[in-house]
């Protein structure tokens, strides 16, 4: 059972739900979470949310502070999983054998083999706006908390309306969102201009070790576990330092690796135009065309070498979506 209506059908139907999104929650989860969770109890259903991780400090929306640990969740019958598929939820896994019923609303691809019913579109900019479809569909109103969590996701996935998922639609979805109570000016602060301390000192540090392929097209960054401790940053808070690396002229592939603990490299993937996901592929990972990740174990360097040999591979193959017209 696939797709929006056996989704929809199984929300109508049913009752007692625990919604969950992938570890370490970026704005899209958590917005997503909150909406679904906001419009299931509009409908006098009981929901709760929880998560691997705690969401972004920075995220003050409504209802945050209600996401549970997998440890605090009480009795209920339906799983959904958001924004991921079910072998990212980290310790929420552990609930999966008290759910009747799997659902799974997600984007990426990839995702939805192993759930009852899902609702997957990997055309979509966001979860946050197929959760948006959902609400519309099951007569939700969408009022000022579950408006400002919707757009908080498409803001967080969408780069602030930059990335190449940015089209037609997803400005309308914003911007009738914004004319039911959400607050572009303070989600953007949130997302994308509220940093710790520490946070602009790792990536000044690491800013001045980046490096690149020969021709320029590959640029990486890279930080060691004892970068982290150095600067006394949680490595779950620099998974944004990417960006920066795709943001250098020339630049066809970024790349960033993060030893999170001592053998464990998180690798996240992006482009304007190759299709990283393959990249990502080739190490266990997934995610997007243009954004994806993967988690590798291993020394940093080794990792480094190996993952860069198979990027300038890949560049060698070109997969270019933009010439393909398939970067979404
Ligand atoms: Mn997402």
């Amino acid at each position: 059972m696939n797709g929006m209506a056996a989704v929809v059908g199984f929300l109508q139907t049913r009752d007692d739900f625990l919604v969950t999104a992938h570890e370490n929650p970026d704005p899209d989860s958590v917005g997503s979470m909150l909406a679904l969770c906001f419009g299931l109890r509009h409908l006098g259903k009981r929901c709760q949310m929880v998560s691997n991780d705690a969401p972004p400090p920075e995220l003050r929306w409504k209802g945050v502070d209600e996401i549970k640990t997998p440890q605090q969740v009480e009795p209920f019958r339906v799983m959904i999983i958001l924004d991921c598929e079910v072998n990212r939820i980290g310790a929420v896994e552990k609930l999966l054998p008290q759910a009747e019923l799997v659902l799974n609303i997600d984007h990426h691809q990839g995702s939805g083999e192993a759930a009852d019913a899902a609702y997957v579109d990997t055309s979509e900019a966001a979860t946050a706006l197929m959760v948006f479809r959902v609400l519309q569909d099951l007569g939700v109103p969408i009022d000022p908390p579950i408006a400002q969590a919707l757009f908080g996701g498409i803001v967080g996935d969408t780069g602030g309306f930059r990335y190449a998922n940015t089209d037609r639609s997803v400005l309308e979805a914003a911007a009738f969102l914004v004319g039911q109570g959400a607050d572009p000016a303070t989600t953007a602060r949130d997302i994308f201009e509220t940093k710790p301390f520490e946070f602009l000192q790792l990536l000044g540090f690491v800013l001045s070790r980046m490096e690149r392929s020969d021709d320029g097209r590959v640029v990486w960054m890279r930080v060691a576990y004892e970068d982290f401790q150095r600067f006394n940053l949680d490595p779950q808070q620099s998974d944004q330092f990417v960006q920066y690396a795709r943001m250098v002229a020339g630049s066809d592939i970024a790349i960033l690796f993060r030893e999170v603990a001592a053998g464990e490299i998180r690798i996240g993937f992006r482009s304007h135009r190759i299709d990283v996901h393959a990249l990502a592929v080739e190490f266990d990972g997934g995610g997007h065309r243009l954004a994806s990740g993967a988690r590798v174990d291993g020394t940093l360097d080794e990792v480094v070498e190996s993952v860069i040999r198979s990027a300038l591979a890949l560049l060698q193959r070109g997969t270019d979506c933009e010439r393909d017209h398939q970067c979404h």
